[in-house]
């Protein structure tokens, strides 16, 4: 088992066991070895990685978070953390195709009674397919609780009928987690009025748009995806009527440290990157990390990097431990989605004329950032998270 030994301790322990350093180099390996070799085709030609993917998925790289007895892992939050930095570090596009199976995944873990999760997180064992998480809508996307996609109840299925938007995986999900309102009354409290459901792409009525062109992270897939009439089976619900709400929000608490965990891994490779040029490239008859400019420069991305690595790990380490997270996972994943955004563009400067052009690694990293600051809650919904419980508990 590669649990986490950060779970068992008590007070705080910076040291990784050895199965977390095991499962680090393994990644590590991987990236250097299979990702960062392939990243820019990827990147250019926008499509899935699905040979890397494979490879990951027969290395336990993949779905980390399934639990023993259906044939996962079952890693902590934290350990799914290092694994995804590692892979970030090579490729935040591949990196999000993974993260997005993962993300679809965790409402099955958190809610999904034994035969849903034999059934659907099962197939991922069994094959590198992968599932797809379905929140955002055209017309919603920070106010969830305003979607309008539906569900209406007949005999012991479900009517299923909307458009979800921007989704990862969206074009390659073998099935997705599905949020959709359950009770047309307006009034109705967001904690009681949606349903989550599990859909198969292969229920008749499933529709995925054409693959969105993206700014960055351009390996990942990203579609519109359409619920026509769509009938799904009342033993695909999760938990039952009216639990849907509180299970996308805890999905969050979950998989936010993991969105942090792979902006780390992109301002890793931007400092890296930036500090390797900076020891090559002359000016003035020396060196650029001669001048202080360049030098204090890195100082700052490598305070960046240090300190958004600790608050993905101190938010994982909180979820799994089982204490209050929301705050924490936030925190971690604006705060590192900031810092990926300020290394990227700061290696892009150093670079000069050359991080402005493809051929170097460095312009892919800040096209890369800019949706960390966007997916998964945007900035300001990170924030209003936060303020929102640090006023409550001050109110108290
Ligand atoms: O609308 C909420 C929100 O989180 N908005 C942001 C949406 C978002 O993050 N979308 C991301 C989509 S997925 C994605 O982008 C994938 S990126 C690709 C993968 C990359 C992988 C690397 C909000 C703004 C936080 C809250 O909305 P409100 O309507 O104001 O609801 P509330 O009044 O706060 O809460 C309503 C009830 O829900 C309960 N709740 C709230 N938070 C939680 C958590 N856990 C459990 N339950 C929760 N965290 C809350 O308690 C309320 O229930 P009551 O019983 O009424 O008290
Ligand atoms: P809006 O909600 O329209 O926000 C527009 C602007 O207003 C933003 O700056 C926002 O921060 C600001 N704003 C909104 N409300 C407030 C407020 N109360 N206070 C202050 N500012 C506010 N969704 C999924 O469900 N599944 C996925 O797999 C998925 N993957 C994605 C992949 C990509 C590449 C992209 C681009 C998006 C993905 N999303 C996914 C959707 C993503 O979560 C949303 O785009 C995001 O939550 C923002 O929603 P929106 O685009 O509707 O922006």
């Amino acid at each position: 088992s590669f649990s986490s030994n950060a779970t068992a301790s008590n007070g705080y322990n910076f040291e990784l066991s050895d199965t977390q350093k095991e499962m680090q180099d393994l990644a590590r390996k991987f990236t250097k070895e299979e990702i960062i070799p392939n990243a820019a085709k990827y990147d250019k030609s926008g499509e899935y990685p699905w040979d890397i993917l494979k490879k990951a998925w027969s290395l336990g790289l993949m779905n980390n978070h399934i639990p023993q007895d259906i044939g996962g892992l079952e890693c902590s939050v934290f350990d799914g953390c290092l694994v995804g930095e590692e892979l970030a570090y090579g490729c935040t596009g591949i990196a999000t195709a993974i993260g997005g199976t993962n993300l679809g995944q965790t409402p099955v873990i958190v809610a999904g009674n034994k035969e849903q999760q034999k059934k659907y997180l099962g197939r991922l064992v069994e094959e590198p397919i992968v599932a797809a998480y379905c929140v955002t809508e055209p017309g919603a996307g920070s106010d969830v609780a305003s979607i309008k996609t539906k569900a209406e109840k007949k005999g012991k299925e479900w009517i299923l009928n909307g458009t979800k938007m921007w989704i990862t995986n969206g074009g390659v999900a073998n099935w997705y987690f599905v949020l959709a309102r359950t009770n047309p009354d307006p009034n109705a409290p967001a904690s009681k009025a949606f349903t989550g459901f599990i859909v198969e792409r292969a229920f008749e009525g499933v529709t995925p748009g054409r693959k969105e062109i993206n700014m960055g992270q351009r390996a990942s897939d990203t579609r519109m995806v359409t619920f026509e009439d769509v009938r799904v089976p009342e033993e695909n619900v999760l938990i039952g009527e009216g639990a849907g709400f509180k299970i996308a929000m805890g999905t969050f608490d979950k998989t936010r440290p993991p969105v942090a965990c792979n902006a780390v891994g992109l301002a890793q490779r931007a400092l890296d990157e930036a500090t390797k040029y900076s020891l090559e490239r002359k000016t003035f008859g020396k060196l650029i990390s001669d001048h202080q400019a360049v030098a204090f420069k890195l100082a700052d991305m490598a305070i960046g990097v240090h300190t958004a690595r600790l608050a993905w790990m101190h938010a994982s380490w909180s979820s799994d431990a089982g204490k209050p997270c929301s705050q924490t996972a936030s925190a971690a994943k604006c705060y590192a989605s900031d810092v990926a955004n300020k290394c990227a563009s700061d290696a892009v400067q150093i670079f000069g004329g050359a991080g402005f052009n493809s051929e170097y690694p460095v312009e892919k990293l800040m096209r890369d950032a800019k949706i960390f600051q966007i997916y998964e809650g945007t900035s300001e919904i990170q924030k209003l998270v936060i303020s929102r419980t640090l006023l409550n508990e001050a109110k108290q």
